[in-house]
């Protein structure tokens, strides 16, 4: 099954014939929501998943979760309170935005344990080290979007914690499909007990563990609306439980790219992940990055970001060495590129016609 699928049975056509307690879902990029109906049980196996991957990242009854994930039909700031009710411990409904009062809270609260989005972690703890206050969190959950181990660094040194990466899809249940644990060595370990997991290549046939592959979920347990072999679009490698941990389920890589982000460029295969490596590789660099994939005349790919003037040539070079490609990067002032406290971080825009997407890219070579 696809998107496709339930976009052609929108709104409610694949709803199993079950009492159904709450509707989620995402708004989507292309427009089109997708929207997931829960029965009470669905709703239950949520709470389960999530207090497990709170648990695994080193929450008690005796954290106080800091989460600022957004309220509302996405299913990160409902998923995250579930969850961190469920384990026992305290939650903080902090929802998305109003980065003042956030900071506040963390001043007069000192929670222990943070739960956003990686680009929200990193706009919070610059708005915490503006304002003089010291950060209070042990360890973060951080997912929904697209993050690099460059970008863990940045935000364990930012913090001053232990970051770990949280996957999942509205589709399947929202955030628990998948996390990080302190001791999953650097992968997620996937909720197997709920959600059967596969990776395919682009023919539908397995990959072998350790080779990218689109993950694909069939859901186990749930009722609402039961999902068969779902094709999520995300590129992962899976691995088998660490050897000789009491945990016993298998682990996905952290998300490599999306099937349909991959820009191919003249030629050249490239997901925006491996372009961030580069980036954040680069200490001069701030963590606020924009992709713009100019499709006008000959295809392009501008890389803008908000550094001093000199690391230019040296970004170029970095890029064309790891991508094979030749991109054209734009050395901006601080500020210019569009921030998210709400909501997914845009890495990547399109741009087919038009002004800029961003200020500073010169119009298209005749
Ligand atoms: O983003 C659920 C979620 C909420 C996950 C909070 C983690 C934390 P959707 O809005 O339906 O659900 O978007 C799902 O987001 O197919 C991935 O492409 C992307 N995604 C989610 N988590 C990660 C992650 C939530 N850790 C889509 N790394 C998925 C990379 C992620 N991409």
């Amino acid at each position: 099954m696809t998107k496709q699928d339930l976009w052609d049975h929108y709104p409610d056509g694949l709803r199993a014939d079950e009492p159904i307690v709450c509707i989620h879902g995402s708004s989507g990029t292309g427009g089109r929501p997708t929207l997931v109906p829960y029965s009470a049980h669905d709703v239950d196996v949520w709470a389960s998943v999530m207090a497990r991957a709170l648990g695994g990242a080193g929450a008690t009854r005796g954290s106080l979760v800091h989460n600022a994930y957004g309220y509302g039909l996405f299913t990160g700031g409902l998923g995250v309170h579930h969850g961190a009710m469920r384990l026992g411990a305290t939650v903080l409904p902090l929802s998305g935005g109003m980065t003042e009062r956030q900071v506040r809270m963390v001043a007069d609260l000192r929670p222990d344990v943070l739960c956003c989005t990686p680009s929200y972690a990193i706009h919070l703890g610059e708005a915490l080290r503006r304002s003089g206050v010291q950060a209070s969190f042990t360890v973060g959950v951080f997912g929904a979007e697209p993050w690099t181990e460059g970008m863990r660094g940045q935000i364990e040194e930012l913090l001053g914690i232990r970051a770990l990466d949280i996957y999942g899809l509205s589709e399947i249940i929202g955030p628990g499909v998948a996390c990080e644990s302190l001791d999953s060595e650097g992968m997620l370990n996937v909720a197997e007990d709920h959600f059967l997991v596969e990776a395919i290549d682009g023919e539908g046939r397995p990959v072998p563990d350790g080779t990218p592959g689109e993950l694909v979920f069939t859901t186990l347990t749930k009722t609402g609306m039961p999902l068969l072999r779902y094709r999520t679009g995300d590129i992962a490698t899976l691995a088998p439980p660490v050897p000789d941990s009491p945990r016993t389920l298998r682990r996905m890589s952290k998300v490599l790219g999306r099937r349909d982000d991959m820009l191919v460029i003249r030629g050249v295969n490239v997901f925006p992940t491996e372009i961030e490596a580069v980036l954040l590789a680069d200490e001069r660099v701030s963590p606020h990055y924009l992709i713009v994939e100019d499709r006008r005349a000959r295809p392009e790919l501008w890389v803008v970001v908000e550094a001093d003037e000199e690391v230019r040539e040296d970004l170029t070079k970095a890029l064309r060495q790891r991508l094979g490609l030749t991109c054209r990067v734009v050395a901006t002032r601080e500020g210019t590129v569009p921030r998210t406290e709400t909501g997914k971080a845009r890495r990547l825009v399109r741009w087919t016609e038009g002004e800029p997407p961003v200020p500073g890219l010169t119009p298209p070579a005749s």
